[in-house]
This record gives C-alpha cells, structure tokens and sequence, in this order.
C-alpha cells in the first residue's frame, strides 16, 4: 500500500529548499510547487522574499492489521471534545484539500503539455539541445523536470537547479582510485590514438606520487609508435618513477611481478584505431594476464557523438571500465559526456583540462559537468 507524504518547506533560497527537501524526503521527492512569498512582519516586504516550496513523496505503508484497523476506526468516530478540537480539524480537513487540488493539477498531463509551451521551458530545451546532449536524453531531463516544478519566469532559479539536480544524478558520482587503500592497483589506459592516454597517465603517476606520497611504477605496452617509449620514458626520468617495456602482452605478467612492492602500477598502450578488429587484439590479449585492472577508456571530448558511440561499442569486451574524458579546454559544450555515460552505463573518473603535466587534470565532479552544461546563470 502506498501513502503520499507531503510538506511544506520554507527557505531563503531555492537551493535552500531543496537541501531541505533532498535531506528530508530523499531524491525521489518531487517538487509540486514553489513560489516567492514575502517576509513576515513589520518592512518583510522591503526584503529579499522567502522561497515556498511544497513537495510530495510516495511512502510505502504496511497493511494495518485487523485489531489495528478496528482501533483506528474507533478513534477516528470517537466524539470530538472541545471546540478548539473542532476548528483544527477544519483546518486539516483544509490543508488537504488544498493538497489534493495541488495534486491533481500535477498529474494532469494538460499540466505539462502547457508547460512545453512555455518560455522558459523551450529556453532550457533548447539550451540542451545546444549544448549537444542528445534529444532523447533532454526529452527525459525536460519531463522529469516537469514533474517537479512549475516553468514560470519568477521560477527561473529553481529551474535551472532542478536540471542542473536531474543532470547530476544521470551522470551518478564519479569513480577514481582510492589511494588511501592499501591493496596494490593496477591502471590500464586503452582508448583510440591521439586522445591523450600517455600524457594523462603521467598526470596521474605525477599526483600519485607527489601530492599522495605512493610508491608509483610504469609499464608501457606501446612499441609501435616511434618515440612513444621515450615519450614514457621522458616522464619517468623527469618524475623519478621506474618504468619497463614490454613487447608481449605476456610480459605483463612478469613486469607487475617486478613492481610487486609499489602501491600502483600504471600501464600505457598504443593508441587503436577501434574499426580494425585484430588491433583491438593486444588490448584483449593484455586483459587476460592482469588480476583485476582499474581500466579507463580514455575517449576524447573534441570526438563527434557518433564516433565515440562507435569506440563504446569496439571497446564493449571490457566488462568493466570507466570513463576518462580528454581536452575538456578545447571543448565547447560537454553534452556528449553525459551522452556517452548514459550510453554505456559506465562510471564518471576524471577528466584533462589541458597539456599541462600534471596540472591540467581533475576528478569528473559532477556539479561542475552540469554546469557546463546548463550554464552558470545561478552560480
Ligand atoms: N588541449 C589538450 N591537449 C591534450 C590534453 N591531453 C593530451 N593532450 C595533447 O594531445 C596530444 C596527444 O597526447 P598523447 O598523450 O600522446 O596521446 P595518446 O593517446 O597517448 O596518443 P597515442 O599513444 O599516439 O595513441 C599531445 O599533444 C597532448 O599534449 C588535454 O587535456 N587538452
Ligand atoms: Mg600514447
């Protein structure tokens, strides 16, 4: 049996109200209302309005039991005593009128058909649109929103929050490496050619080392293209971190075996080109002599929707990896990474900002992501 619990939040802002509606009723809340109301008391009109919003939760209640049933009918007929008994059961019997209107307005599909045609709707709409997230996908976050707020000029800020809210939760909390546990970890970088693997892998080794103060060693897989060993080779000079070369996915085995006392291990390998089947080959070869890999599909933010779709699909064999998005400074909108994370499935890790070793890389929060998105117009 299902219940539906509703309240009434009061708050300085609309962000406000919704931490308390989060932390109260949960992510599943949904907003029914919320408007701007004026301070209470003597000049309350001369400052900054209060925010009012009224949200609503499904509650799943036990069946009373029989006794239990017959208990509460007795009370509920049982004579009320005084008058002020009476009055504050008008008043409830009021508010839930209220609520029910409330309520039925919102499950009225009318409801949101008229809200598509509003301003602010196609405003956001469009903005989704623009910022390449894919049409299915802005469909999905434009009707989830519908259902918890009105789109109305003076609600503008909790618009943008609520998409920014529903982006965050489609893109889910990213995955990175805790450092802080004890077990040794092995990193895989795999993705095409050219995306940014061997300079984001030394980005990392740098920050492991230095800022976590690990035991950090390389492995490098790639000997095909000129120079890329010494590339490696070149950081691991200038970081002070060992390195080995390996010329057969079976040397992998005896390479961790060497670096059995660091803390992390971080492998490279040569950049494939996903549309040639055999090249993919290695990468699978490599998977199978190493006991249970961190492994980032580094994909490149300058790449189309299409073609990372395709590499997605190339790289399925891999049960379990995550995402690693490149040259964020060089794109304009980042829609495709919550395109590419709804298309995999696969979790947020970190994402390079730039060439800069080791500066320009950071850990894919979320909040910052939507707000590449939607824009920062409530920052
Ligand atoms: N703008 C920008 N450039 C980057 C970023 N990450 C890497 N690059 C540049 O991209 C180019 C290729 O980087 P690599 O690290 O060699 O790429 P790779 O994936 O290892 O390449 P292959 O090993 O040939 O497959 C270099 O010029 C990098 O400086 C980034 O976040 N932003
Ligand atoms: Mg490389």
């Amino acid at each position: 049996m299902y219940n539906m619990k509703v309240k009434r939040y009061i708050a300085n802002n609309s962000q406000e109200a919704m931490m308390k509606v989060k932390s109260e009723l949960g992510t599943d809340a949904v907003i029914l209302h919320s408007r701007k109301i004026k301070r209470p008391g003597f000049l309350g009109f001369l400052k900054k309005p209060l925010i009012e919003m009224v949200a609503a939760i499904e509650e799943k209640n036990v069946e009373p039991k029989v006794n239990d049933k017959k208990d509460h009918i007795e009370k509920k007929i049982s004579p009320l005593k005084n008058v002020g008994e009476i009055s504050q059961f008008k008043d409830q019997m009021a508010n839930i009128e209220n609520i029910l209107s409330d309520l039925m307005n919102k499950v009225d599909t009318k409801n949101i058909n008229s809200q598509e045609e509003n301003g602010i709707y196609k405003k956001y709409y469009d903005l989704l649109i623009r910022n390449n997230v894919e049409k299915s996908i802005t469909d999905k976050i434009m009707n989830i929103s519908s259902r918890r707020i009105s789109f109305s000029d003076e609600n503008e800020e909790v618009v943008c929050k609520t998409i920014k809210m529903i982006i965050r939760e489609l893109l889910e909390e990213p995955r990175v490496i805790n450092t802080s546990d004890k077990k040794q970890k092995v990193l895989l970088f795999v993705g095409p050619t050219g995306v940014g693997k061997t300079t984001t892998l030394a980005k990392l080794a740098a920050r492991f080392e230095i800022s976590d103060k690990k035991s950090v060693a390389l492995i490098t897989a790639d000997t095909y293209r000129i120079g890329a060993v010494e590339q490696l080779k070149t950081y691991s000079e200038i970081l002070d971190i060992p390195i080995s070369v390996i010329y057969d996915p079976e040397e992998v085995i005896g390479a961790i075996e060497k670096f059995h006392d660091k803390d992390i291990i971080l492998i490279d390998t040569a950049g494939r080109n996903h549309r040639v089947e055999e090249e993919l080959d290695e990468t699978k070869k490599l998977l199978k002599y190493i006991d249970e890999p961190d492994i980032f599909l580094v994909v490149s933010t300058t790449t189309s929707y299409k073609d990372i779709v395709g590499i997605a699909e190339a790289y399925k064999f891999i049960e379990n990896y995550k995402l690693l998005f490149t040259k964020v400074d060089e794109s304009t909108n980042l829609g495709d990474i919550l395109n590419i994370k709804i298309y995999t499935g696969k979790s947020l890790s970190y994402i390079t900002t730039g060439q800069s070793v080791p500066d320009d890389i950071e850990i894919a929060y979320t909040e910052k992501i939507s707000s590449r998105i939607v824009g920062d117009h409530y920052e």
